[in-house]
């Protein structure tokens, strides 16, 4: 009844920012993402029967009540689906810092859905799991599928799942996470949601995401960075631009946010081909292809305010591992 799964957090190219509906998680739009190497989570899950009510434990850090209660929430849904009465124990380990945008939930909810069904023996297609892991954690969904994946929007719960377009190993694309806060973000991005609907703007950017979903589909599918790249940057520009045109307005970003912007520019007029993009927080991902990966590494090296950097390359999806956490 126990068992330990690998889940990394993903980066999405084409943002989830909006729910269809606030209870099952399904999004206003589709998103596209790439699973990270360097950023994940390892989650162990035992189903026992003597516990009486599951232990929830977060190593080297603490879960908040609210969320010891969304994992609890997330562990009664897969109960009821594979008829297991059991408590379980639940230990939680993550390689990143847990404030680095919205990373933390995505690996998280994943990795729990996958150990909890394996410690269950229930074995699930993989469609499954992400609407599984998406009711936890819209992002989670995208966790789950190998490598570049894209999450549906789907006219309802069991059809806005996610699936991989192309595997982990198929372009050695570099993700360097640029971390410039550790702090947990004053509002979380499940809250922040919510007002999406008051941004004037919501209904352009709802209209453009198909487009844009192809354009960047067939960048991938060419292995076109330069378009990839502006793709990315124009996508991650319009999700903030609602954020900030919401009402309350959301101003993710910091001082050092914006200077690393600006040098990365800078650095693709020096004729670099590196793009950024930024999730619901003030840390940079910077994107780079494997050929350019040392002299971008030496870059950012010379960069001021940065705490740390997690460098990515694509990754599987979550899956089963054989060390325990307990
Ligand atoms: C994304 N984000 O596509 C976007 C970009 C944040 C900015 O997915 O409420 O933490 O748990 O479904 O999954 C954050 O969303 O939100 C997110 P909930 P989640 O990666």
């Amino acid at each position: 009844m126990k068992a330990t799964a690998w889940a990394p957090a993903n980066i999405a190219f084409i943002k989830y920012w909006g729910k269809e509906d606030e209870e099952l998680r399904t999004p206003l739009n589709d998103s596209l993402s790439m699973n990270m190497s360097g950023a994940f989570t390892v989650t162990t899950v035992d189903f026992d029967k003597t516990l009486k009510a599951d232990r929830v434990e977060l190593l080297g850090g603490e879960f908040s009540v609210r969320e010891k209660e969304r994992v609890t929430r997330g562990l009664d849904r897969i109960r009821k689906r594979a008829g297991c009465p059991e408590f379980a124990r639940v230990a939680t380990h993550n390689s990143f810092p847990r404030g680095a945008g919205s990373a933390a939930s995505a690996s998280g909810f994943a990795a729990l859905t996958v150990a909890a069904f394996a410690a269950l023996g229930a074995s699930l297609p993989e469609k499954d799991l992400t609407v599984f892991a998406r009711l936890g954690s819209g992002s989670a969904c995208r966790s789950i599928p190998d490598g570049f994946v894209v999450w549906q929007r789907g006219i309802d719960s069991d059809s806005s799942y996610a699936y991989s377009i192309f595997p982990h190993d198929y372009w050695d694309i570099r993700d360097f996470l640029v971390i410039v806060d550790r702090s947990m973000k004053k509002v979380s991005t499940t809250d922040g949601m919510k007002a999406v609907k008051t941004s004037p703007f919501l209904t352009e950017r709802l209209g453009q995401i198909p487009a844009r979903m192809d354009a960047i589909r067939s960048a991938l599918t060419d292995r076109d960075f330069a378009r990839f790249g502006e793709i990315t940057e124009e996508e991650c520009l319009d999700m903030h631009h609602i954020m900030q045109t919401q009402d309350p307005a959301l101003i993710y970003w910091s001082d050092t946010t914006r200077t690393i912007m600006e040098a990365v520019r800078d650095w693709r007029i020096q004729g670099f081909p590196v793009y950024v993009t930024i999730d619901a927080g003030p840390n940079v991902h910077i994107l780079c292809e494997g050929k350019d990966a040392e002299q971008v590494r030496e870059k950012i090296g010379e960069l001021s305010g940065i705490i740390e950097v997690i460098e990515n390359h694509p990754a599987p999806g979550a899956h089963v591992i054989e060390e325990h956490l307990f």
